[in-house]
């Protein structure tokens, strides 16, 4: 399993770069991100979130693993929804997020293959959330900023008295 960086992570801020070549280094990374995905019960899980500052992205909402790397949104619906969102790098934190209800996506998969994708309902919300990262984007950066703040701060908080108490063992 992968290390997971949390909100405080200089990692998730920044930009990531496009993958150059689906080579043997990027599908056993690509299968260690799935892992670490199912290990930390997530639906999703970016980059960023395992140190990797590269456009890829795992996803698998109850139907097998998706991997996405360079991925474009190319089309999103006008038509936006709420939705409690969480985050492996956020763990214990929850926010209703707006975002377009549909996205239409193209990327190469785990075999180097492109493909396109209209995704709806948990896909679309997924894979919005998953592009962000790639972004240096996570998912309190689009919630009303003293929210924001309130959830970073806590999230700190809580991070720092766990660095604590894993000193003391
Ligand atoms: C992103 O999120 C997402 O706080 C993936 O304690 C969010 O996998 C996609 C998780 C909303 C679609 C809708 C969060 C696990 C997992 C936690 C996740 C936690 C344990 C979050
Ligand atoms: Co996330």
């Amino acid at each position: 399993m992968l290390d997971i960086y949390t909100l405080g992570d200089e990692v998730l801020t920044d930009r990531c770069v496009d993958v150059e070549r689906v080579d043997s280094s990027i599908v056993m990374l690509a299968d260690a991100m799935v892992e670490t995905m199912y290990e930390a019960n997530g639906i999703g899980l970016a980059g960023p979130q395992v140190g990797v500052s590269k456009r890829i992205f795992v996803v698998d909402i109850g139907d097998g693993p998706l991997v996405f790397i360079n991925p474009e949104i190319l089309e999103t619906s006008i038509e936006e929804g709420p939705y409690e969102e969480g985050c492996l790098s956020i763990p214990g934190f929850y926010r209703e997020v707006i975002r377009p209800l549909r996205v239409k996506i193209h990327a190469k998969d785990r075999n180097g293959k492109s493909f396109t994708l209209d995704a709806d309902g948990l896909l679309a919300r997924a894979i919005q959330h998953e592009y962000d990262h790639l972004e240096g984007r996570v998912f309190i950066d689009r919630i009303d900023k003293e929210e924001r703040d309130r959830v970073e701060k806590a999230f700190l908080r809580k991070k720092k008295s766990i660095d604590k108490k894993r000193k003391r063992v």
